[in-house]
């Protein structure tokens, strides 16, 4: 096997085909995990970054159930729409593949039946939970309840995303069937389990002595709380028609849980990977001296550094992750993104809004990332980004230098005079960038790496405006030559330095210093920046302007905040309560009701009672007293003259002493306010009956 310390495998969490990504996926997961996979790349290490589709488990036939579509037909769907998406952001997956490819169903199999004929796990019958009224047992997401630990009372049955905890369908309080609401029965079922108990002296040496200090404290505290509450065996299959069968005799109807699988997924990936690069997958998965990280969200932190390493220790031959850099969750305009209540920003929409700009969005995410703690994305934020830093910084910088060169020395990179000491001084500072930005990427900050290669671009920004090229070419040629050659070569470092943050940005500009394509002479590497004495040679030289970024405007934000409105609006209706329908009355039943059209001739307070008055109605029949609940909406005058439905034979009732004989027809507006329920009667006579 080849000895290679410098080769990484880098994983990004197979996202759920269950529907499109959204800025929450990308922020969380996507875009980090892409930095740090250009960054090696850029370092020239091996490095093979892997996804791929999540296509089995309870989301995807919960989806599919409410799309009126199959399984697959979902799967198929989302998974185009999502691997474009990522395509379209830059994304630099070497492989995405799905895990219904042949290969996946082959690998995932190949392992459980390992551990199986190992006897690594255990068989039991259980009690488990099922709904009699769908026939089916119900796992995972097919469940939810209160979650024993923190309360969250819309916990499922494997997990509780409030509070992270891994849980199994039985622990939960007040279980209810997601499918049709029913309170689920117990009932017997034989199932695999991996029994995690026996992995816990594994699990505490590996995770709290050996990564105590170079873990992200989210990551390891939320590891140590697991170990310490101790660990129990966790069902590797289920019962469901959706997802890999379980290889084995006796275990028709079952297939194997979602969480076994998908993380198999990584490896199925690689092989397909190898296979069509010609690359030997195992250096990727079996050699030690491979660095392999996973980047997650933080729900799936269990799963990535609990269960999963304990099914490669369980198979013996894989190595474990180095790190497992999982990030928490972004917010959009103050509230958590959802995906049911339509709270997101999705890929392929924001693409149509603002086309061409994916670097804007990488680098909002990227300066919001939620590192640490929870974050907030907000339009206003995303503007002030672009308009503020990209526009007037980088591409302020970037323009001028383009521009200039081309004005004063048709785009040829100009031979400098003698250095003054900013001169010299800038340049040092520029040669220190690729170790400075490299360190906090190394250590998974990705926000302060990105902010020192803005740093840059503002020394470049400051540098000119300070030496001010276009005041001293009238006065000094040498200075001018000088001064263009030292901001030409800032260009040139900035055009390396930003392409894991800004990929496409990083891309037009190479073209545009025509240090691009490798048979140039003048092709650069992160680390020239440091060693090489000039990044651009005088006599080099250099293309066109391009533009870089553009100015967002106040409409484009505001229509995007519009879109958020609607989404809430329609959230208010969709989740408005209404009551329940009252049991079904025959035809019979309804005629009995004799319901006219009526004017209001009168009308006055009923004394020493808030809600009542007491009207006169010409029902057509006659010239009735009705007395109505209604004061507290209307005043007395404001009504007179008001037509009405009127329920004419409802048996007379006293009310305060005066005799109601009959019942006006109301209804409520949404600020509780009470409306008359007169449907169009102009030139209908009172007595008209409705029916
Ligand atoms: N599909 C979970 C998620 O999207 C999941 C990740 C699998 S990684 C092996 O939250
Ligand atoms: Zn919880």
């Amino acid at each position: 096997m080849d000895q290679n310390p410098n080769r990484y495998t880098i994983t990004a969490a197979l996202p759920y085909t269950n529907g499109p990504v959204h800025i929450g996926h990308l922020a969380g997961v996507y875009v980090p995990a892409d930095i740090y996979a250009r960054f090696q790349r850029l370092q020239n290490k091996d490095v093979a970054f892997i996804c791929g589709s999540d296509e089995h488990g309870v989301p995807i036939t919960i989806k599919a159930k409410k799309e009126g579509i199959t399984p697959q037909q979902v799967v198929d769907k989302y998974h185009r729409i999502i691997k474009e998406s990522f395509e379209e952001f830059g994304i630099s997956f070497d492989n995405y593949s799905r895990t219904s490819a042949e290969i996946h169903h082959k690998t995932a199999s190949e392992f459980f039946k390992k551990l199986y004929e190992a006897g690594k796990f255990t068989e039991e019958v259980t009690e488990q939970l099922y709904d009699e009224e769908a026939n089916q047992f119900l796992a995972d997401r097919y469940i939810t309840g209160t979650c024993p630990k923190c309360g969250n009372e819309e916990a499922y049955g494997d997990q509780c995303e409030k509070c992270g905890t891994s849980l199994n369908a039985t622990d939960l309080i007040n279980p209810k069937s997601a499918i049709s609401g029913n309170v689920p029965i117990l009932k017997e079922t034989k199932h695999w389990f991996l029994p995690l108990n026996e992995y816990e002296d594994f699990l505490k040496q590996w995770i709290l002595v050996d990564h105590k200090k170079d873990w992200k404290t989210n990551v390891y505290g939320q590891c140590k709380s697991w170990i310490d509450d101790g660990l129990r065996p966790r069902a590797v299959t289920r019962d469901l028609d959706w997802g890999i069968p379980v290889p084995v005799s006796g275990a028709d109807g079952k297939v194997l849980y979602v969480w076994f699988d998908a993380p198999i997924g990584y490896i199925s990936s690689t092989k397909e990977w190898a296979t069509r690069e010609g690359k030997n997958w195992e250096d990727y998965w079996k050699n030690d001296t491979t660095k392999m990280l996973h980047f997650i969200g933080k729900d799936n932190i269990v799963f990535h550094c609990i269960i999963f390493p304990s099914m490669l220790k369980a198979e013996g031959s894989y190595i474990l992750p180095e790190n497992v850099p999982a990030n928490e969750f972004l917010n959009l305009e103050g509230n958590k993104i959802s995906t049911s209540k339509n709270w997101a920003v999705w890929l392929h929409e924001y693409l149509k809004d603002f086309p061409n700009q994916q670097d804007v969005l990488r680098y909002t995410l990227t300066a919001n990332a939620p590192e640490t703690k929870d974050n907030d994305f907000t339009w206003a934020d995303f503007q002030a980004r672009n308009n503020s830093e990209l526009v007037a910084i980088f591409g302020n910088f970037i323009n001028r230098v383009v521009v200039l060169t081309h004005k004063y020395y048709d785009g040829i990179v100009p031979k400098p005079a003698a250095f003054s000491e900013i001169d010299k001084q800038t340049l040092t500072e520029v040669k220190a960038y690729p170790s400075v930005i490299a360190s906090s990427i190394e250590r998974y900050r990705f926000r302060e790496a990105q902010s020192e290669m803005m740093n840059l671009a503002r020394l470049g920004n400051k540098y000119l405006a300070d030496e001010e090229p276009w005041k001293t070419f009238k006065t000094d040629k040498d200075r001018t030559q000088t001064v263009m050659y030292v901001a030409l070569q800032i260009a040139s470092a900035l055009a390396v330095l930003s392409e894991p943050f800004l990929p496409f940005t990083s891309t037009t500009l190479k073209n545009m210093l025509n240090v691009w394509s490798s048979a140039v002479e003048t092709s650069l590497g992160w680390n020239d920046i440091s060693l090489k004495t000039e990044l651009l040679k005088p006599g080099h030289k250099i293309n066109k302007a391009e533009l870089l970024f553009s100015k967002i405007e106040d409409e484009q934000i505001q229509a995007q905040l519009d879109k958020l409105q609607a989404s809430k609006k329609m959230n208010e209706i969709v989740n408005k309560k209404v009551e329940p329908q009252k049991e079904t009355i025959q035809f019979d039943d309804f005629m009995k009701l004799d319901m006219r059209v009526g004017t209001i001739i009168e009308a006055e307070k009923m004394p020493k009672a808030d809600k009542l008055l007491v009207l006169k109605v010409d029902t057509g029949i006659d010239v009735r007293t009705i007395v109505s609940g209604i004061a507290q909406s209307f005043n007395a005058e404001e009504i007179i003259g008001k037509k009405v439905t009127v329920l004419v034979n409802l048996a007379p009732r006293k009310l305060r002493g005066v005799e109601s004989q009959g019942m006006i027809l109301m209804t409520e507006n949404a600020e509780g306010k009470l409306v008359f329920m007169n449907p169009d009667t102009d030139g209908v006579e009172n007595g008209a009956t409705i029916n």
